[in-house]
């Protein structure tokens, strides 16, 4: 009889992570080395030899991480922006990326300010829209860069389409699946060639930890990552790998708890007078609804709403909010309140954040796991406080 193969939330926990063999510690050492004796000239043991190479904390978070996203192949970086710098060594100069017009600013910073230096192109597309996408596409696209839902303002791009779009053009199809977390969206599985990932958010999942994540099938491009993973050196240290795969154990429970606050919430911002919009991928009023539907198992932590009153309102309200911390960064258990304008997006020149729709009145919600009537009852006094009367 076939073997069934095993579900998320056990690989979470046993992927990678057999007793340790000396003690039988059920839980993996953190390897503290940065180097390994070896049994003579030429002969490491096990396998190892420098932990800028590797490390057995970090290959058993990595296999973890592979596992979770059905990748033969999984590569941790020191951040999120470290695994985006070491995908873009899979280009050369005089190569063009193609990428979702709406991504988070540091990414759109790399790609503008550094990447250009170095012969790399990139021009930005709403790659929700397939047909202006295909459209977009010269003979020098090599790479797709895609965000789906994209930070902050949440819209969908069809993966599988642009996965066709991508191949036909023989250019590399790149997923930030950072919202969504592997639990909630496989794009490997609807044809992205690599996977990319901040862990400092869902993954590592209580904001104590930065790190990054590569994911892949195909041999050819986990020779080309891992050769410039560790010919960069931008590696996570053996307790950061420690503290995210502690993180991936609990990410089924999380997320579950994640999308129903972020739900309810999302339902209760629709219905407040103090906002104009709301932008969540499980509103039915959401214009990529239904792909959502198809393509994520849920909807996710994140919101982003259009609060009426500009910058005025929108600055009483990120300050008003008790349990909703103001701060950057998302995806821990804590519920975080933004303002993309002025924080996560400010590396955008303003005539972008315009055309995107990163107005003044913009806010985000990191929607935490804590008691949804604590967090209404936040929400709610906010709004209140941010009223146009009391500004
Ligand atoms: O911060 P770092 O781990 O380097 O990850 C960068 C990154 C990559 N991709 C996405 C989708 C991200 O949201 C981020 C980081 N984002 C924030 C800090 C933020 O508040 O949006």
């Amino acid at each position: 009889m076939a073997e069934q193969p095993l579900s998320f939330e056990t690989l979470a926990i046993h992927a990678g992570q057999d007793p340790e063999p000396v003690t039988g510690a059920v839980v993996v050492p953190i390897y503290q080395t940065s180097t390994y004796a070896q049994e003579g000239l030429g002969k490491p043991r096990q396998g190892f030899e420098y932990s800028r190479t590797d490390n057995p904390t970090r290959r058993a978070y990595e296999t973890c991480l592979a596992a979770l996203e059905g990748a033969r192949h999984g590569l941790a970086f020191a951040s999120g922006m470290a695994a985006t710098a070491t995908c873009a060594h899979l280009l050369r100069a005089g190569d063009e990326v193609l990428c979702s017009d709406d991504v988070y600013g540091g990414t759109f910073r790399f790609f503008t300010r550094v990447m250009e230096k170095f012969g790399v192109t990139t021009r930005y597309v709403d790659t929700s829209d397939l047909e202006v996408t295909r459209r977009a596409l010269t003979d020098r696209t090599r790479m797709l860069w895609v965000e789906t839902p994209t930070n902050p303002m949440l819209k969908l791009s069809d993966l599988t389409a642009l996965a066709g779009i991508a191949r036909d053009a023989g250019a590399y199809l790149a997923v930030d699946n950072t919202f969504m977390t592997p639990y909630l969206q496989s794009p490997l599985k609807l044809g992205a060639d690599v996977v990319v990932h901040s862990a400092t958010k869902y993954l590592g999942g209580h904001s104590d930890v930065v790190g990054g994540a590569l994911l892949t099938n195909n041999d050819a491009i986990y020779e080309t990552l891992k050769f410039h993973q560790n010919a960069i050196g931008a590696v996570p240290g053996p307790f950061d790998c420690w503290l995210v795969m502690r993180g991936l154990k609990t990410l089924a429970l999380r997320m579950d708890r994640h999308c129903q606050n972020a739900h309810a919430l999302s339902e209760l911002l629709a219905a407040h007078p103090q906002v104009a919009q709301v932008h969540y991928p499980g509103l039915p009023a959401h214009p990529h609804h239904l792909l959502a539907r198809t393509q994520m198992r849920g909807f996710g932590g994140m919101i982003s709403f259009e609060v009426k009153g500009g910058l005025e309102s929108a600055r009483k309200l990120v300050q008003s909010t008790r349990l909703f911390f103001l701060a950057e960064s998302l995806g821990g258990v804590e519920s975080l309140i933004e303002h993309p304008a002025i924080m996560t997006h400010a590396s955008l020149p303003p005539e972008r954040r315009a055309a995107l729709g990163i107005s003044d009145g913009l806010i985000r919600l990191s929607v935490g796991i804590e008691n949804l009537t604590d967090l209404r009852a936040d929400l709610e006094q906010a709004l209140n406080a941010a009223l146009p009367s009391r500004v």
